[in-house]
């Protein structure tokens, strides 16, 4: 990078650090968009005079709001909702709503952030959001999470709508959630629509929604294997996380040959050097779905399994690892074990998984490695799909959605390889994802002028 080029970075991030205080996550991520994009933006000086990064780095819109509730024992519990509205440039807003203790402004910034490149990369019409609330599902009764879905919709309904905001699921929010969400968007609003995604196949939803995050992240693995005259065959693969995008990933890494050997939650992981087969993994689908229960139980099931409480399954010698958990979860000392174990390749199911600092040793030591907005895109792509379906008032088949989303996926892979192949033939995932969002979403931008 020419000095030139390094000044702008630091100026956009010097204005984004004074502006967003304290918002580690968000700096984060736009730093790590900002640095691929940089040499793009200085070689066509208009978007600098636009001021295109500029302004994508400042949300839309922003809402926050009270959330009451009253819980199972007659007490009241107040929540914070947010939704970042963060660029319509190419559609309606579009991203999930997460529910953990963890969430906060920086957060919900950064994965809106995020989700604008991502949308851009499914080569489908939506802008970028994400919301959600610091409300914690674990341990909530059924009757707790619906009032406090009913609480938190009754806001969110006035910033949403089929052509303005479209939300869906992602920590915490899976097809319970989405079903009181959208049963209290249709009463308030008296109104029928496409406003959520991933909605119950007999009102609206699209097959395989609830597998198109995990599928679509093993066909891009597929694809960056490929390169290598690699596949998932005789692989041993570790996954992290044990939700909606790890249990699809591991399903489709099982059916494609490997030997999936982790799964963990916040407490640890398990490790069951036998691998996950259909019996193993129909338990896990049945623990965490139906029972809400913890990943600690399948060693306690399956006794050739070993629970690590308070571990990440990073140490575990293997040749690919899909973390489907959540942000910096993979940090510095854990990409050095993976490097150490053989690790070739590391696709991202969750968003941003892994800190700077391990995604320079995963380009130092050249593995494939692709970020989430690239490899976990298939999951916002299906809901596209479902907003499709439903404007046309049809249903596709599952081979007809399938095909679409390996479609998509492989589209993604050859935009990857189109703005992140290096003179030596290595290819920079992280710098091709994010030229090739970035070029899609500020063309639109410089289009609409300046609003
Ligand atoms: P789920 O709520 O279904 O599962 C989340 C899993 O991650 C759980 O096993 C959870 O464990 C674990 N987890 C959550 N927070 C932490 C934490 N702070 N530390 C360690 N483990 C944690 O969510 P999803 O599977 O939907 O989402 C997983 C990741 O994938 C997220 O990064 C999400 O943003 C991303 N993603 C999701 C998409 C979707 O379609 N759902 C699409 C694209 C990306 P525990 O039960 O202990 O909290
Ligand atoms: O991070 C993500 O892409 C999601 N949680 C899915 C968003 C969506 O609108 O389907």
């Amino acid at each position: 990078m020419d000095k030139f080029t390094r000044n702008y970075v630091e100026k956009i991030m010097s204005g984004v650090i004074a502006r967003n205080p304290g918002e580690s996550e968000f700096h984060q991520a736009v730093r790590e968009v900002v640095e691929s994009v940089a040499s793009y933006i200085t070689a066509y000086p208009h978007l600098m005079d636009l001021k295109i990064m500029e302004r994508m780095v400042e949300p839309e819109r922003v809402i926050i709001f009270r959330v009451p509730w009253m819980d199972d024992r007659g007490e009241i519990q107040i929540n914070r909702g947010f939704r970042v509205q963060m660029n319509s440039a190419i559609g309606p807003y579009k991203g999930g709503i997460r529910f953990h203790s963890s969430v906060n402004l920086s957060i919900m910034k950064f994965l809106a952030f995020e989700q604008t490149f991502k949308n851009a990369l499914t080569t489908l019409p939506m802008g970028g959001a994400k919301g959600g609330s610091d409300f914690n599902p674990r341990g909530k009764s059924d009757a707790e999470v619906m009032r406090f879905c009913q609480s938190f919709m009754t806001e969110l309904q006035r910033h949403i709508g089929q052509d303005t905001d479209v939300p869906a699921g992602d920590i915490g929010v899976g097809g319970r959630e989405i079903g009181y969400l959208f049963g209290q968007y249709k009463r308030l609003r008296d109104e029928f629509t496409g406003t959520l995604t991933g909605k119950g196949l007999a009102w609206g939803g699209s097959l395989l929604r609830p597998e198109a995050t995990g599928y679509g992240l093993c066909y891009f693995a597929l694809q960056m294997l490929s390169t290598k005259g690699e596949s998932f065959k005789d692989k041993t693969v570790l996954v992290s996380g044990a939700g909606n995008v790890a249990q699809y990933a591991a399903k489709k890494a099982v059916s494609l040959g490997a030997k999936v050997v982790t799964l963990s939650d916040s407490d640890g992981f398990i490790h069951d050097p036998e691998g996950l087969d259909e019996e193993k993994l129909a338990y896990v689908f049945e623990l965490k779905n139906i029972r809400r229960g913890r990943i600690k139980e399948y060693a306690e099931k399956f006794p050739g399994a070993t629970y690590y409480p308070g571990e990440r399954p990073w140490r575990i010698p293997c040749d690919i690892a899909l973390p489907c958990a959540t942000q910096n979860e993979i940090e510095k000392a854990d990409a050095e074990n993976l490097v150490k174990g053989g690790c070739m390749c590391v696709a991202e199911g969750a968003n941003m998984p892994s800190t700077p600092e391990a995604i320079a040793i995963f380009l130092e030591h050249k593995l494939l490695y692709s970020p989430g907005k690239a490899s976990n895109a298939g999951g916002v792509a299906t809901s596209g799909l479902e907003m499709s379906q439903n404007s046309i008032r049809q249903k596709w088949t599952a081979e007809e959605v399938d095909a679409h989303l390996r479609r998509i996926m492989s589209d993604i892979h050859a935009a990857c390889l189109k703005y992140g192949t290096q003179e030596d033939g290595y290819v920079n995932y992280v710098k091709g994802a994010n030229i090739a969002g970035f070029i899609k979403v500020a063309g639109a931008m410089v289009d609409q002028g300046l609003v």
